[in-house]
């Protein structure tokens, strides 16, 4: 990672966070990396994953740290670094850190709180409540909602770093994307192409943005399917799966078909893969997401009427809410530290939301779409019975070709994913720069 970058990156969270001290009425800032969360009546810890507002500032892993933030000094960074035998205790590179934040590093978390300042009125965010109230924090400096709306604002528009980090991310993800592709061409199950992901990404599971959804066939229409199963020779692979660079992750889903599956469904993937390919072109400054959206259930609309599966065309199979049958989430979601990143329905930085449409439910960005905003775009179309069985009886049922989903429906789905970055007067699309 260039040092230049992060550089900015850190220059850029001082001016922000200054900006949001004084409007948020405090004097300082303490973002904990969070605490290790044990399962109920066990002695095993669930996989970390750090409080994305501290990880906004470092990409510092493990529990118990604590980040310090001031108008004016030198972020002060206090390493919780125990003396501890059973888990790996790399050293932090003090040099290194050191051009950032002032460093202090102690054994146990509750000398780290001790470490902080008095007298100050600071505000907490972080799941470590107890210790902060321990320590001195009012109930209304612990998350004080006001203020971490501030920070999710100024977490959806992201700085060169951040946008750096999710494009390696997108490269890690486009090496186990071409792996999976070709485990699948040669017959391979579910856990086989699962593992030839893993592999040529160079990761282990928990190094994973999200679980992985490596469906086959008819089991590509559940939407988060996280099953393996080990019977292989599919004629459709449905494969949503990321990675991560810096704590920043991507988000990519393919469909590929094998020469097993019916003409009409592999030809009914190129167009879709057309169509969303067309819905990214149209990424720009100014346009509506939700806009974007409707334009996504236009499109499949349309493409459902030309292959003959609805028989009335698309504004008018959106009219009729037909289209919600086959695609019924959203378009799609912010993206970066976290998979659905923060500030999708935000309407301004003091957080006030704009909730999507009620027949639109699951779409997770209603935002204007800005410069440097991250997201994805990744329709989808899915033979789905629970959706199916009541259009079958319904008002609408001779607007659907029941005998050809019939036929399509174990074929499952399809949905193409990509991850996209707004820029001044268009987009990016960080994805096809590495995968077809
Ligand atoms: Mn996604």
């Amino acid at each position: 990672m260039t040092t230049q970058l992060y550089n900015q990156h850190v220059e850029e969270r001082r001016q922000r966070s200054t900006e949001i001290l004084q409007e948020t009425g405090y004097d300082g800032l303490v973002l904990s990396s969070g605490t290790a969360f044990r399962y109920f009546a066990d002695d095993m810890h669930a996989p970390f994953h750090t409080n994305p507002h501290f990880a906004h500032w470092a990409p510092l892993p493990g529990p118990g740290h604590l980040l310090l933030v001031t108008k004016s000094d030198k972020p002060r960074l206090i390493r919780f670094a125990p003396d501890d035998y059973w888990y790996e205790q790399a050293p932090l590179d003090r040099d290194r850190w050191g051009q950032w934040f002032d460093i202090e590093e102690l054994g146990s978390m509750e000398d780290c709180f001790d470490r902080l300042p008095s007298g100050q009125k600071l505000g907490f965010v972080g799941d470590a409540t107890g210790l902060a109230s321990k320590k001195g924090f009012g109930e209304a400096d612990l998350n004080p909602e006001k203020l971490l709306r501030r920070l999710d604002w100024d977490r959806s528009l992201k700085t060169d770093y951040e946008i750096e980090c999710t494009r390696q991310a997108t490269v890690i993800a486009a090496r186990g994307h071409r792996a999976a592709k070709e485990c699948f061409e040669n017959g391979g199950s579910e856990l086989d192409i699962h593992h030839a992901y893993v592999q040529a990404a160079g990761c282990v599971d928990p190094d994973l943005p999200y679980n992985s959804i490596v469906a086959l066939n008819e089991r590509g229409a559940i939407l988060h399917y996280e099953g393996k199963r080990t019977d292989g020779d599919g004629m459709v692979l449905l494969i949503d799966v990321g990675a991560s660079h810096g704590g920043y992750a991507s988000d990519i889903t393919r469909t590929w078909t094998r020469s097993s599956a019916d003409p009409v469904f592999v030809e009914m993937v190129n167009h879709f893969d057309a169509l969303q390919k067309d819905l990214c072109q149209q990424v720009r400054p100014g346009l509506s997401y939700p806009d974007l959206h409707h334009a996504a259930h236009v499109a499949i609309g349309d493409l459902l009427y030309q292959f003959g599966v609805l028989k009335v065309p698309g504004e008018e199979a959106v009219e009729k809410q037909l289209t919600r049958t086959f695609f019924p989430h959203g378009l799609g979601h912010f993206l970066g530290i976290q998979v659905h990143d923060v500030g999708g329905h935000q309407k301004d930085p003091s957080g006030g939301t704009n909730p999507p449409h009620e027949l639109h439910p699951y779409l997770r960005t209603t935002r204007t779409i800005e410069e440097r905003m991250i997201f994805t775009v990744e329709p989808g179309l899915y033979f789905i019975d629970l959706l199916l069985d009541p259009q079958r009886e319904g008002d609408h049922r001779d607007s659907f070709d029941w005998s050809l989903i019939d036929r399509l429906k174990p074929h499952g789905g399809i949905r193409i994913e990509d991850n996209v970055v707004v820029t001044a007067d268009g987009h990016r699309n960080l994805t096809r720069e590495e995968l077809p």
